[in-house]
């Protein structure tokens, strides 16, 4: 199973499209596979990997989905691209069922002949301009908020967007009497372009290290600016980049955000890893909550004088071995699911395995009076997008030695 969804398709737009324009907005890279030859295609329909004999085609999550709708909701939904409830769901499926009907009349425009491509280039504009364009401007007027649905960059955004310059493209001045909608484009073609989150901290683990393990297990892709001297960060701060002095900072959708805690909800929000309901949520955040302070503990280890080390070695044991690995050795024996809240993997699942791993490189036998535990980091590691974490070349940071410790002092100087 490989750990980008991969797209199967014509190298073309098509009905491939909007997919590729989803995930691309939700930020996840994707692989594709163009279907050149129909020998391509008969191999596919042999394998059994096309139920109705159709592409689209993604495979995704060890699922070989067809259906273009099916396929955009299931990533939707993924993405926390769907509003927040039924009824906001409601909305956007209406908005893109219109859009989708708009796009109707520019799906088969190459395929026509010259002649009647010129007559439905009028029927796309006169449609745009007085059916489905009149219907945003008006939404996005009357509640005056920079998205279609609930306040929220969704699936309804994305789709009117790339409508939009499908159009734009048969007519180029067609948005003149929108200007929300060329509001509206200008901002979300900002929000989509603007790419990967960007992460500054320095070139280790600290604080920024659960932030790097929940984004590689969300499957986004990110880049990161590595502090080496104390000039960049006080250029940071100068600059007004760090709202309290201090990173991590982490820059997304056009947010400039610090603490860690913070970015790490915002992560888990954005990518539905942080449970289903507000009770889920808790249970998550206690859980998160009582392995950030253990993971506190490994965190300032290597800054501990000498003569400390070996006494803090033994608290990190003891605090493991009684106190957190106990917990969730027990709710996963007592609930008998792969995943420590609400049978899906979440943020808990992240935080504990990046912890277990944490603490076996100082107490290598830690998890031997776990079996759980033991199954439990097994099944993560073979998480695809985990497991990539894993591989030697990811930004998966080393443990930190004496030259990490030297620049953290460095660059954070008085
Ligand atoms: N509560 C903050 C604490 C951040 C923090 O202590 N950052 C350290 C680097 S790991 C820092 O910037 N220290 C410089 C300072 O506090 O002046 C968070 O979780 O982000």
């Amino acid at each position: 199973m490989s750990t980008k969804p991969k797209l199967y398709y014509f190298n073309g737009r098509g009905k491939m499209e909007s997919i590729r324009w989803l995930l691309a907005a939700a930020g996840v890279e994707f692989e594709e596979e163009f279907l050149e030859t129909r020998e391509q295609y008969e191999k596919l329909l042999q394998g059994g990997s096309l139920l109705f004999q159709q592409v689209p085609m993604v495979e995704i999550d060890g699922m070989r989905m067809v259906q273009t709708k099916a396929i955009l909701s299931y990533i939707a939904a993924k993405y926390n691209l769907y509003g927040k409830d039924l009824k906001e769901r409601a909305l956007i499926d209406m908005y893109v069922g219109g859009t989708d009907d708009l796009m109707g009349f520019i799906l088969m425009f190459p395929f026509l002949s010259a002649e009647d491509k010129e007559k439905q280039r009028a029927l796309i504009v006169q449609k745009a301009t007085s059916r489905y364009f009149p219907v945003y401007e008006k939404v996005l007027k009357d509640h005056g908020q920079d998205f279609l649905v609930g306040n929220n960059f969704s699936w309804a955004d994305v789709h009117l967007l790339e409508a939009i310059l499908m159009v734009e493209e048969k007519k180029s001045d067609v948005l003149s009497g929108f200007p929300q909608l060329q509001y509206l484009s200008g901002n979300q073609e900002l929000r989509i372009m603007s790419g990967k989150p960007r992460l500054t901290y320095l070139n280790g683990r600290g604080r920024m290290e659960p932030i790097r393990w929940l984004l590689a297990a969300a499957g986004v892709e990110f880049e990161e600016v590595y502090l080496e001297t104390k000039e960049q960060y006080d250029k940071l701060i100068k600059d007004g980049f760090l709202l309290f002095q201090q990173v991590p900072l982490v820059e997304i959708d056009g947010m400039k955000m610090v603490q860690t805690r913070a970015i790490m909800s915002y992560i888990a929000g954005k990518y539905n890893l942080y449970g289903k309901d507000l009770k889920e949520r808790a249970l998550i955040d206690m859980y998160v909550e009582g392995i950030s302070d253990l993971m506190q503990m490994i965190l300032m280890f290597p800054f501990s004088p000498p003569d400390a080390k070996e006494k803090n070695l033994e608290s990190i044991k003891e605090r493991a071995t009684n106190r957190y690995f106990p917990v969730f050795e027990k709710v996963l024996k007592q609930h008998g699911q792969d995943f420590l809240v609400g049978n899906k993997f979440s943020w808990a699942d992240v935080q504990l395995m990046e912890a277990i791993l944490a603490v076996e490189e100082k107490v290598p036998d830690v998890l031997s009076g776990f079996p759980q535990l033991k199954v439990f980091k097994t099944k993560m590691s073979n998480m695809p997008t985990i497991k990539k974490f894993l591989q030697p070349g990811s930004p998966r940071k080393p443990p930190p030695d004496a030259h990490y410790v030297e620049t953290v002092l460095k660059v954070f100087k008085k």
